[in-house]
């Protein structure tokens, strides 16, 4: 059993990572405490392929280790979901990113605290964005951003919101690595963080203004 997933993450000691978590899920250990050690991980692994000691390929594989953590956790997060929905949230990765892990851990802490999710993936086009928007009149919408050629994708859909009279319905939410607080100013965003916990806390928090207990 690993005592530290970052060295696991970033040797790619990919077996004892995954027995390592499927020990920690059996033994009962807190799943969201998991998934923050993974997310830990994770991090490390961004940080060396900065550094240049890790390679794209070896950071891909970092990415699809990640994907099965989630996945052995998925059944353990589940059962800590509240039943009735406390909000709804749509989330997506901008036309032109495919980084998602990011996004996921949203997901998936959102909905531990009760949201509903509607998640649309990523590279996801301003239109589909809006139709979605239109579909479920969610309390937030949320993008995940990690290129900054996906700024523009994200300044046109808020643009598109304005023309079309959505804007006021919803709280609008930006996150990811590259994303700043100026970010949020320029494409009118009422929130900013490169912190999912955060972004989480900022939901919560709306929902308690508007009278809605979790
Ligand atoms: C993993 C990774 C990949 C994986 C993605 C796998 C996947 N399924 O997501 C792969 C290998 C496929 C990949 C591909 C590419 N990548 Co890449 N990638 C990364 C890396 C190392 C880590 C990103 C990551 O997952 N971090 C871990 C997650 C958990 O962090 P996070 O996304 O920031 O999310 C956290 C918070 O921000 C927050 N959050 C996230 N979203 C939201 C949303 C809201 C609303 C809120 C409130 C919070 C929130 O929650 C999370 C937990 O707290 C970064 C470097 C880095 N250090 O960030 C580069 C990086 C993002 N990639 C980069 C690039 C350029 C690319 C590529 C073009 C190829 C290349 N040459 O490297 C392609 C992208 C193609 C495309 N069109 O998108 C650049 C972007 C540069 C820029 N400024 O635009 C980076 C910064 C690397 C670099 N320094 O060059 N990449």
């Amino acid at each position: 059993m690993l005592e530290d997933l970052a060295t696991g993450f970033v040797e790619l000691r990919r077996d004892e990572v995954l027995a390592t978590v499927t020990t920690r899920v059996e033994r009962a250990d807190d799943a969201l405490e998991i998934l923050e050690d993974a997310r830990r991980a994770m991090t490390a692994v961004g940080d060396q392929f900065q550094e240049g000691t890790l390679f794209l390929a070896q950071m891909m594989l970092a990415a699809e280790l990640f994907k099965e953590t989630m996945a052995i956790l998925g059944p353990s997060l589940e059962r800590a979901r509240p039943p009735d929905p406390l909000g709804s949230v749509v989330l997506a990765t901008p036309k032109g990113d495919i980084h998602d892990l990011g996004k996921n851990i949203l997901v998936t802490l959102l909905e531990a605290q009760g949201f509903a999710v509607h998640d649309l993936g990523v590279d996801v086009d301003p239109a589909r964005v809006i139709e979605k928007v239109r579909e479920v009149e969610p309390d937030f919408v949320g993008f995940s951003a990690l290129i900054t050629t996906a700024f523009a994708s994200m300044k046109r859909t808020a643009e598109i919101f304005e023309e079309e009279g959505l804007r006021d319905r919803f709280k609008l939410m930006v996150g990811g690595g590259v994303t700043t607080p100026t970010l949020r100013t320029h494409i009118g965003a009422d929130f900013q963080s490169t912190d999912a916990t955060q972004g989480v806390a900022y939901c919560l928090k709306r929902m308690d203004e508007k009278g809605c207990a979790p």
